[in-house]
């Protein structure tokens, strides 16, 4: 696990990174209080940081109702380390948003310790984060978990002048399968389809169940072209998959359509628009008989 050491004595700091890569924990050093808080805010920032009260720039304190104030989708634990002793310095410490306070010197199984308990806050919120955030029978995001990154992937993509593409499907005569073979044959039918869209998807792009039989996918950075090359070898895959039913006495076979909206680098179209284009696109691609895509 990533860890931050934020202490400005170099004593101090050799002695907790020398301890702490013992320990196996991935060491990110800061020498102040200003440089500490860029490196939490980075993105796949440390979770879990040992921070020093007196610093120049911004102090302990300081560092810790910063951090507190952020609004940040991983929880930082953070553990202050000083030589301020007494019961009014650990009140102060602990109201200003630290999780711990640990006095110096340390004890280096006492520490050790508190890190652990640290960590099992991290993947507690990890666990209850993932809960939230993901579809239960497929895996993928659920539908708001998407629509939130979505928001700010567009923000992104329009800050940093790069397009972007959504991809919506729907499984074709979903329901008859469902009627047919009964909805167990259905949830395996979407777990497929979910399945062969995350292995298509690139590293950057995120998929969400946005209805019942609906997936959403975006794709940013994509070029159309790219947005439509995604979506065909995905509607291929489908069509030339089968589910076995029936304890494999015989096959099913689906298909699904797909619409496709994009936003241009330079564009200023927000999230509603964009889901809508996409929508009616896919409407159209119903419309028009099915297994098939349109932009
Ligand atoms: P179309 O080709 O026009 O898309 O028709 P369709 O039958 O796929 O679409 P329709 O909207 O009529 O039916 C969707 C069905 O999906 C109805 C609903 O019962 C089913 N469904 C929704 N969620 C789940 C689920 O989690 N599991 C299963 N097995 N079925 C689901
Ligand atoms: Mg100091
Ligand atoms: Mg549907
Ligand atoms: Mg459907």
């Amino acid at each position: 696990m990533k860890i931050l050491v934020a202490e400005d004595s170099k004593y101090y700091r050799k002695i907790l990174v020398d301890t702490l890569r013992a320990w196996k924990y991935d060491v990110v050093i800061a020498s102040d209080g200003i440089e500490a808080l860029e490196i939490i805010k980075q993105e796949d920032g440390p979770r879990l940081a040992i921070i020093n009260w007196i610093m120049p720039g911004l102090d302990g304190l300081e560092l810790c109702r910063k951090v507190r104030a952020w609004e940040k989708e991983g929880y930082v634990y953070l553990i202050l380390l000083t030589a301020n002793a007494g019961k009014e310095n650990i009140v102060k410490g602990l109201e200003a948003g630290a999780d711990d306070y640990i006095i110096k010197p340390f004890d280096e199984e006492v520490l050790k310790c508190r890190l652990k308990i640290g960590e099992r806050i991290i993947n507690l919120e990890n666990e209850i984060r993932r809960l939230a955030n993901l579809d239960h029978l497929t895996g993928v995001l659920n539908r708001r978990a998407f629509m939130e990154r979505l928001d700010s992937e567009i923000a992104r993509c329009q800050r940093t002048k790069i397009p972007l593409a959504l991809i919506m499907s729907d499984i074709d005569n979903f329901k008859s399968i469902n009627d047919n073979y009964g909805h167990q044959t259905g949830d395996e039918v979407l777990r497929m389809v979910a399945g062969k869209t995350k292995n298509l998807v690139r590293k950057y792009d995120f998929i969400g169940r946005y209805g019942g039989e609906e997936f959403i996918i975006c794709t940013p950075g994509a070029s159309l072209l790219t947005a439509k090359e995604i979506a065909e070898r995905l509607r291929r895959e489908i069509e030339e998959s089968v589910i076995p039913v029936e304890k494999g006495a015989c096959y099913i076979k689906v298909t699904a359509s797909f619409g496709i909206s994009f936003l241009e680098e330079d564009s200023s179209t927000d999230i509603d628009s964009l889901i809508k284009r996409a929508d009616d696109a896919l409407y159209l691609a119903k419309k028009q008989g099915k297994n098939q895509i349109v932009i």
